[in-house]
């Protein structure tokens, strides 16, 4: 068969962290050759699939990955050639077979996403289909809004803000692209006033500035400002999504919060829920990630019946793209959306089933990266072949972001007049 696994190669390259990360090849019969590179996350939850790491203190601080890329080398690859590359869920449940665990801490998540995401990608390439409407299918057109990480803190940044991500999410664009130019307009705005009040613009590991301001309220006060300056109308034309990335500030990952990064000292999961409620009530927020860390089940019920009505309430490191935990936090009603993030779980087949177990629920779910990211733009295809209608990819700043930002609007265009764009 032309499109059959001829070879699989892998190689240790590194992410935009400047730590190791593994890139698989995959070539066919028919002489596609193509290659896939994978991220990996910093604020992680307990239970994702496993990222493996040599632990050889001598080489990257014990972070290098000689024996992922090895086993893509001498296991994986030996066991895939001459399948057929369009058969994905064969290809990735064969992979999951090889590893025979439940984490995929044999062969490595990072070992195994590669080579899912190099296959799906040279199928697509043989068969000149663009990568998303390969995965996606015929009729895969809407343009995800892209949720923009314009100010860092908490294990991404070295500041004073204690929340990870504010992004600005252009709800009101007309298109992608206009919804892009609303948000990296902001995010130069935002540059200006933060210079103006002399906090530093340098920035954090998702391209997003990491000022040290005086609390955690005056992100989302100073974006909103930005917002109006660069003139557009907050909640009308750009709205606000957080992602506190409550583990990074949870001790024991459960209902006890220190807010370190702020010096305003510990809250508890109710004070923590209240803090939320009080900025919804006064701030256009629309979507709040990981308010509260993995083991505080409790809190995440109660965020979700007091909030889950008025704002997108997403797990992250609670459901760590498993469907296990999603569909248990569908049954006890923990969230009205899941993270969707590729090396959490590990293959394709497996994002995917992720995704159509909260459609099936009517929930909804949100394509993103990780920290740690390369040129490749995967991701863009992925997440219009999800049709989930938003995903975060960083700021307007940092190459590796950009690629992503770039993929979509290329697509965009080639889609012309059938691309969709809409929040919701
Ligand atoms: C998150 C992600 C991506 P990390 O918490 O949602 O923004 O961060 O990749 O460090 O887990
Ligand atoms: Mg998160």
């Amino acid at each position: 068969m032309k499109t059959s696994i001829k070879s699989i190669d892998a190689l240790e390259i590194l992410d935009s962290r400047g730590n190791p990360t593994v890139r698989t090849y995959v070539e066919l019969n028919d002489g596609t050759r193509v290659s896939a590179s994978v991220p990996s996350g910093a604020s992680t939850g307990e239970n994702e699939a496993v990222e493996l790491r040599d632990n050889d203190i001598k080489r990257y601080g014990g972070k290098g990955v000689l024996q992922a890329v090895k086993n893509v080398k001498e296991i994986i690859g030996p066991a895939l050639i001459g399948m057929e590359a369009t058969f994905q869920a064969e290809i990735d449940q064969k992979m999951i077979d090889l590893d025979g665990t439940a984490n995929k801490s044999n062969l490595g998540a990072n070992a195994i996403l590669g080579v899912s995401m190099a296959v799906a990608r040279t199928a697509a390439a043989s068969t000149q289909v663009p990568l998303y409407q390969y995965i996606g299918g015929a009729n895969a057109k809407r343009i995800p809004v892209p949720c923009m990480n314009i100010l860092n803190g908490g294990e991404h940044a070295d500041n004073s803000v204690d929340f990870q991500e504010f992004m600005a999410v252009p709800i009101g664009a007309p298109t992608f692209r206009e919804g892009l130019r609303y948000v990296a307009e902001t995010f130069h705005t935002l540059k200006s006033i933060l210079k103006s009040r002399g906090f530093a613009t340098s920035v954090g590991d998702e391209g997003g500035f990491a000022p040290n301001l005086n609390s955690n309220e005056e992100a989302i006060e100073i974006i909103i400002e930005a917002i109006e300056k660069a003139g557009y109308k907050p909640g009308k034309d750009i709205s606000i999504a957080i992602d506190s990335a409550a583990n990074s500030f949870s001790p024991q990952l459960k209902d006890n919060y220190d807010l370190k990064w702020s010096g305003a000292g510990s809250m508890t999961s109710n004070e923590i829920i209240s803090l939320c409620e009080e900025w919804v009530s006064k701030y256009p927020i629309v979507l709040w990630e990981d308010p509260l860390a993995e083991k505080d089940w409790a809190g995440f019920k109660k965020i979700t019946s007091d909030l889950g009505d008025k704002i997108e309430v997403v797990g992250d490191d609670i459901f760590v793209t498993n469907t296990k935990y999603i569909e248990r936090g569908i049954e006890e009603k923990a969230a009205n959306s899941s993270l969707i993030k590729l090396n959490q779980i590990g293959t394709l087949t497996e994002s995917a089933d992720a995704v159509r177990m909260c459609r099936d629920a009517g929930w909804r779910y949100f394509i993103s990266h990780r920290s740690g990211e390369t040129s490749d733009a995967f991701l863009a295809d992925f997440a219009v072949a999800m049709d989930g209608g938003h995903l975060k990819t960083g700021s307007a700043s940092r190459s590796e972001r950009i690629a992503k930002y770039n993929r979509l609007l290329e697509i965009e265009h080639q889609l012309g007049s059938r691309a969709q764009y809409y929040w919701k």
